[in-house]
C-alpha cells in the first residue's frame, strides 16, 4: 500500500467538525477552518499543542505497587514503571485470564463510557467491547450520561426509542423556521454546545438558524438559569435550576383554568389525563398547581406564567427541552411533563409544534437527513447479560451484591474485579469524584488505553498509550451529517503509542482469541471491508459514493442526503390517524398516566408527572451551601479533551465560575478573583466572572478541567465533579444527576 503519511495540508473530521491540518515533518503545526463550514468551531485551535503535549503517554506503563505486589491501594499516588510493549501485554493478558478464570466474566466491567474520538473503525468503545466479547463477555452499561434518564422514561410515555426520535425524527430547522411562532426553550438552545456532534458535524448551522428565526419574527424564549444558554436576541426568562416541572405544571394549570386545553386531542391521542387532572387541580393533594404556587418555586412571576401560557395556546408553539433538565435529580419529571403540556396544547404532530429535545445540545439535531447507516466495527455478542445504568458506576464499585431498582427491574450490583477503560474519562464524567476515588480502589486491576495522562490514566494499574485519530487512517461519517471523510494518517504515532486495534489484537492473541478478534484482518483490511459494505448500502438507496482509493484522493465529499425544505413531522401520521399509526406504548397513545410506571410503585417516579423537589436545589439551600451549582459543557473543548493544552495558557486555570453580582458583593468577589468552591463532598478552585447573565443564587462552572488532587484537598484546576451529587435521577431512570448540587463560594486570599 502507498505511503499513508499525508502531504502537508489535509482535512480531517472530529466530533467538533472538520478542519484543515498543517503538518511539518512529524508534527501537526496548525489547524484552520474547513472551507465548507459557515460557523467553524475554534476548538481545534488547541489541537497541535495537545497532540504533541508532554502529558502524552509515551510508553506502556504499570503502577509500581501493582507490578511488584498486586497492591490495590495507592491508585493515583504511585509512580509508574515503563515496560516494553510485549512485556506489558503479556502481563495484562495474564491478568485478564486470571480474573476471568477465577471469577468469571461477570467480574469484568467493560462499560467503558466515553466519547473517545470520531472515526468509524478506530472507535475505542467498539474496540474494547469486541475484545471483551471475544474473551467471554463483560458487564456493560446502559444509556449515556447525556440522556440516560430520558432513554428510560420516554419509551413509556411516547412509545419511541428516544435516541431514534432525537437523531432521526424531530422537526428539522427548516420546518421550525417555516411554522413555529413561539419557541419555548427550557434550558435554552446553545450554539456553544452545538459546535459538537458525535461522529462529526461539518456545516455548523444552529447560529445561522437563529438569525433566520429573528428575521422571521419567531419569538424565542430561553427559560433557564443563564442568559447565555441561547443566542443573543432571544428573550430570557430566568428560572431556578431544578424547578422546570413546577413551571410547566403552572402553565398547564392556566390552560385548565382558562379553557385553553385541547380536549379533543387529549381524548383521541392520549390516555390518563383524568388521572393527572385531579393532581394538577389539587384535588388529590390539596395543592392546586397554580401560577401563584409555582412562582416562589421557580422564581417566575405568576403574571408572566399566565401570559406565557396564553401565548403558547394561541400560537404555533414548539416546546424544546435541553438534555440538562434530565441530567438532574428527578429528571424524568420535566421530560414527562413537557409531553403532557404539549399534549394539552394539542399541537403534537403539527409542523413546528409540540415538543422536541436536545436542539442545540449537539449540532446534528434538527438537520433532517436521510439516515445512511454503516461502517460499524462489529462488537459481536456479549455472553454476559448483566448491565448497569451507566451513571451508577460508583454505586456498583462500592456495593457489590447490593440490590437496586432500575426501570421496573430489581437488579444486583456485580462484584467487579477488573475494569477496562478505552475512550472515556470517568474522572471527568462521573459525579462526586472523591467518593468515586474511594470506590475506585476496590477492583483488583484497572487497565486503561489513553493517549494522555488523564486523571483516569493516572489512577489505573496498567496504561497502554493509544494513538489519536491524527496518527492513523480512518473514515469519518455519521448518520447526522451529510459529509463523508477520509481521515488521513497525518503524523506517525507519538511516542510508542499504538492503535486500540493493535493493543486489543495483541491481548487477544495472548488470550487465545486472536483469530476471533481480528478475523485475520489488518486495520487496513477492516477499513476496506467496512467501507465496501457502506458503499453497497449507499448504492441500495441510490447514492453513489466513490471507492476507497478515490475517497482517499478526494479527502472528503458532500453526500446528497439532506432534505431540501421542510421535513415531514414524525407524529403527523399518528395525529391524522391514531388507530392506524399507534405509538409503541401499551395503549398506543401518549401516556399521561402510565399504568406500567405506576405498577413499579416508585415514590420517586409515580404514575404521572409530579413536582418532586430535588434533594439539593435553592429550595433546600443552607448557610453551609447556599448556591446552586450548574456544571454545563465547556465552550472551548469537548469534555476533558484537549485540556492538556488549554491548561497551559497563562491565566486559563482554574476554570471560570460565573456568579451574580448579588452573590459576589457580600463575598467581596470581583471578576478575576481566585475562588474556593466547596461543599461537604469536596472543594475546587475557580476564577470569578461576575455577571448578571446568571440568576442570583446560581453559579455555573463548566466541566472539563482535569481532576487533580484526590482526597479531601482542593482540586486546583476547577473540576466541578468534586462537588456534584452521585445519585440516580430516580429508581426509574437511574441517570446522572450532575446539575443538582448546592455549594458555597469564597474568595481565596
Ligand atoms: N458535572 C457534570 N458532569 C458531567 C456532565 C455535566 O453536564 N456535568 N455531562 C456528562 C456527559 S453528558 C458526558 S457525555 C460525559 C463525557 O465524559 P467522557 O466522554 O468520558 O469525556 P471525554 O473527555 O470526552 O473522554 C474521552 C477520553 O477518550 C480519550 N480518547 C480520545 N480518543 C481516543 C482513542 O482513540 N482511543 C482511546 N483509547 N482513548 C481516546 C480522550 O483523551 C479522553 O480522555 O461527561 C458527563 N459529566
Ligand atoms: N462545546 C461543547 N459542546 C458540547 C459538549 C462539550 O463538551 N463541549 N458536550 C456534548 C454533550 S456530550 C452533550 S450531552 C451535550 C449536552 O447538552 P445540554 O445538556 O443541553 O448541555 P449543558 O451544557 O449541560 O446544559 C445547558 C444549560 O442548561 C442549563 N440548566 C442546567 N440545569 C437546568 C435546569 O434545571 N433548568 C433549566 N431550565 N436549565 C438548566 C444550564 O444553564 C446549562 O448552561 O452537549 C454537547 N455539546
Ligand atoms: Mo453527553
Amino acid at each position: 500500500m502507498a505511503d499513508k503519511t499525508a502531504p502537508s495540508t489535509k482535512v480531517t473530521s472530529s466530533h467538533w467538525g472538520a478542519f484543515e491540518v498543517d503538518v511539518e515533518g512529524n508534527r501537526i503545526v496548525a489547524t484552520r477552518p474547513f472551507s465548507q463550514d459557515p460557523h467553524p468551531s475554534r476548538i481545534p485551535d488547541s489541537l497541535p499543542a495537545a497532540v504533541h503535549h508532554r502529558t502524552r503517554v509515551a510508553r506502556p506503563s504499570i503502577r509500581r505497587g501493582w507490578l511488584e505486589a498486586r497492591e490495590r491501594g495507592g491508585r493515583g499516588a504511585q509512580e509508574f514503571v515503563e515496560l516494553p510493549w510485549d512485556e506489558a501485554l503479556d502481563i495484562a493478558a495474564a491478568e485478564i485470564d486470571r480474573v476471568r478464570h477465577q471469577h468469571g466474566n461477570e467480574s469484568i466491567f467493560g462499560g467503558s463510557y466515553g466519547w473517545g474520538s470520531a472515526g468509524r473503525f478506530h472507535h475505542a468503545q467498539s474496540q474494547v467491547h469486541r475484545f471483551l466479547n471475544c474473551i467471554g463477555g463483560y458487564v456493560a452499561s446502559f444509556g449515556s450520561y447525556s440522556t440516560g434518564c430520558a432513554q428510560s422514561i420516554m419509551p413509556h410515555v411516547l412509545g419511541v426509542n428516544f435516541l431514534q426520535l432525537l437523531y432521526e425524527h424531530q422537526d428539522g430547522w427548516q420546518t421550525i423556521h417555516d411554522n413555529t411562532e413561539t419557541l419555548v426553550m427550557f434550558g435554552g438552545i446553545n450554539p456553544k454546545n452545538s459546535q459538537v456532534s458525535m461522529g462529526g458535524i461539518t456545516e455548523h448551522e444552529t447560529a445561522g438558524w437563529f438569525d433566520r428565526l429573528a428575521t422571521r419574527g419567531t419569538r424565542c424564549i430561553n427559560i433557564g438559569p443563564q442568559r447565555t444558554d441561547a443566542p443573543e436576541g432571544c428573550e430570557w426568562l430566568p428560572v431556578r435550576p431544578g424547578s422546570d416541572t413546577a413551571l410547566m405544571l403552572a402553565l398547564a394549570h392556566v390552560l385548565e383554568e382558562e379553557g385553553l386545553v385541547d380536549r379533543t386531542f387529549l381524548a383521541s391521542h392520549t390516555v390518563g389525563y383524568e388521572r393527572f387532572r385531579p393532581y394538577l387541580l389539587g384535588d388529590t393533594d390539596g395543592v392546586p398547581k397554580t401560577p401563584d404556587w409555582a412562582a416562589p418555586l421557580c422564581g417566575v412571576g405568576a403574571d408572566t406564567i399566565r401570559a406565557l401560557a396564553r401565548r403558547m395556546a394561541s400560537t404555533r408553539t414548539l416546546i424544546t427541552v435541553a438534555w440538562s433538565l434530565q441530567r438532574a435529580e428527578h429528571g424524568e419529571q420535566p421530560y414527562w411533563m413537557s409531553v403532557v403540556l404539549a399534549a394539552m396544547l394539542g399541537q403534537i404532530g403539527l409542523p413546528g409544534g409540540g415538543v422536541g429535545y436536545g436542539y442545540g445540545a449537539i449540532g446534528g439535531v434538527g438537520k433532517s437527513l436521510l439516515g445512511l447507516r454503516g461502517m460499524t466495527f462489529p462488537q459481536l455478542s456479549n455472553p454476559v447479560e448483566d448491565t448497569i445504568p451507566v451513571a451508577r458506576i460508583g454505586d456498583m464499585l462500592r456495593n457489590p451484591g447490593r440490590p437496586y431498582d432500575f426501570n421496573g427491574q430489581r437488579k444486583t450490583y456485580p462484584d467487579i474485579r477488573l475494569v477496562y477503560w478505552a475512550g472515556g474519562n470517568p474522572y471527568h464524567h462521573h459525579q462526586d469524584l472523591n467518593a468515586l476515588h474511594e470506590a475506585w480502589q476496590r477492583p483488583e486491576t484497572i487497565i486503561v488505553n489513553e493517549p494522555w495522562w488523564t486523571a483516569t490514566a493516572k489512577r489505573a494499574d496498567i496504561v497502554f498509550p493509544a494513538t489519536t485519530p491524527y496518527e492513523r487512517e480512518d473514515i469519518g461519517r455519521t448518520n447526522m451529517d451529510d459529509y463523508l471523510f477520509h481521515m488521513p494518517r497525518l503524523i506517525p504515532p507519538v511516542g510508542q503509542a499504538r492503535d486500540d486495534y493493535d493493543i486489543f489484537s495483541g491481548l487477544a492473541n495472548r488470550c487465545g482469541v486472536g483469530d476471533r478478534f481480528t478475523e485475520g484482518r489488518s486495520a487496513d483490511d477492516w477499513i476496506a471491508k467496512l467501507y465496501a459494505e457502506y458503499q453497497d448500502a449507499a448504492a441500495d438507496v441510490g447514492i453513489d459514493v466513490p471507492d476507497l482509493d478515490a475517497l482517499r484522493e478526494r479527502n472528503w465529499i458532500k453526500l446528497p442526503i439532506k432534505a431540501e425544505g421542510p421535513n415531514r413531522t414524525f407524529f403527523a401520521p399518528f395525529r391524522e390517524d391514531p388507530d392506524a399509526f399507534r405509538l409503541g406504548t401499551p395503549s398506543g397513545r401518549i401516556e399521561i398516566f402510565s399504568a406500567t410506571i405506576d405498577s413499579f410503585g416508585y415514590d420517586d417516579c409515580p404514575g404521572h408527572p409530579v413536582w418532586l423537589p430535588p434533594t439539593e436545589w435553592l429550595g433546600t439551600a443552607s448557610t453551609a451551601a447556599p448556591l446552586h451549582l450548574v456544571s454545563p459543557q465547556p465552550g472551548d473543548k469537548l469534555h476533558s479533551q484537549l485540556e492538556a493544552a488549554l491548561a497551559d495558557v497563562e491565566g486559563a486555570r482554574p476554570e471560570t465560575l460565573v456568579i451574580h453580582p448579588d452573590d459576589a458583593a457580600p463575598r467581596e468577589i470581583t471578576t478575576g478573583d481566585l475562588l474556593r468552591v466547596f461543599n461537604a463532598r469536596g472543594a475546587c478552585r475557580a476564577r470569578a466572572s461576575v455577571s448578571s447573565d446568571i440568576n442570583p443564587g446560581v453559579v455555573a462552572l463548566p466541566t472539563g478541567a482535569w481532576f487533580g488532587d484526590p482526597g479531601g484537598n482542593i482540586d486546583p484546576d476547577g473540576n466541578p465533579n468534586v462537588l456534584t451529587l452521585d445519585v440516580g435521577t430516580s429508581r426509574l431512570g437511574q441517570g446522572c444527576s450532575a446539575h443538582s448540587a448546592l455549594v458555597q463560594v469564597a474568595r481565596l486570599s
